[in-house]
């Protein structure tokens, strides 16, 4: 499996898939995290109005496991971080995912289309604060004092995704669209892809299935992100 061009502009989407092998639970997947949960009480706005408490237990929970030792970067966000610092054009790392493992892998130019587990809003200001704790309907919010003013800073279902203008941006522009580790169920991440293909774009798909949007894409690779994507980045790399 190899492109027979050597890009300039690469856009690498990301979801779940990229973060299980770290141990993280995808959200799809058998035992997934939407099998614990209905979706829309533990992400979405209505969900967090009806039962506040239900939802900052369901994102401490995952806070806590990312911030333990047993969470770590795998070969595949390893891989992504070599590529961005010996590709000699621009890469962009647009993530689905919560989780700051991109981050901890070294890579830097990171899109958190959906938000970021390690971050909390105040819900009157809107204003975005780091935090590493735990959050409860009585955790006094740093920027207005007020309690029960916290929300995870997360993109919940009806809400608007962060960063569309220049995500859609990159996606005009670039040469070369690489989706790894998502099921294509959620909008508009799933579109992005008949974005990119319709600047004829090559797009490239890594995932451990076939997906709802497989057909859209130029070339699927099939297998675990730790051994797909590190042998694709290095055939990147091997064209630079
Ligand atoms: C919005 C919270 C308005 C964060 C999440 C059409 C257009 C626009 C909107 C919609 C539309 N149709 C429907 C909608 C509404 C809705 C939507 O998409 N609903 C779905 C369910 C039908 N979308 C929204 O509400 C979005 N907002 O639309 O605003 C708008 C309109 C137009 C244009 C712009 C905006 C908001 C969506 C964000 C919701 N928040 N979660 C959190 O708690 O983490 S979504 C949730 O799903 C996560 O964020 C996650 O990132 C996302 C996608 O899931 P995946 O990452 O793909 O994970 P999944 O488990 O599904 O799949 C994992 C894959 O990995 C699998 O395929 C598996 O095979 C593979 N895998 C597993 N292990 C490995 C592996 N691959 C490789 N290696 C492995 N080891």
């Amino acid at each position: 499996m190899n492109i027979n061009f050597s890009p300039k502009h690469i856009v690498i989407l990301t979801g779940a898939g990229i973060s299980a092998e770290s141990g993280i639970k995808t959200f799809r997947d058998a035992n997934g995290l939407w099998e614990e949960h209905d979706i829309m009480d533990v992400a979405s706005p209505q969900g967090f109005q009806r039962d506040p408490k239900l939802v900052h237990r369901f994102y401490n929970l995952r806070r806590q496991q990312l911030l333990s030792d047993e969470v770590h970067p795998n070969q595949a966000h390893i891989a992504l971080a070599e590529l961005e610092e010996k590709f000699q054009g621009k890469i962009t790392i647009v993530t689905q995912n919560v989780d700051n493992l991109h981050e901890s892998a070294g890579s830097k130019n990171i899109l958190h289309m959906h938000g970021e587990l390690l971050k909390m809003k105040c819900i009157d200001t809107g204003k975005s604060l780091s935090n590493k704790r735990d959050i409860t309907i009585d955790s006094p919010c740093p920027c207005c004092l007020k309690k029960g003013n916290l929300r995870p800073d997360i993109v919940w279902f009806g809400e608007y995704p962060m960063h569309m203008d220049q995500i859609t941006k990159e996606l005009e522009e670039c040469d070369l669209f690489v989706s790894i580790g998502t099921s294509g169920v959620v909008y508009p991440a799933a579109m992005f892809v008949e974005i990119a293909k319709s600047f004829n774009t090559f797009c490239v798909e890594i995932n451990m299935e076939e997906t709802q949007v497989s057909d859209n894409f130029d070339m699927h690779i099939q297998g675990p992100a730790t051994e797909t994507v590190t042998n694709f980045v290095q055939l990147l790399i091997d064209k630079e």
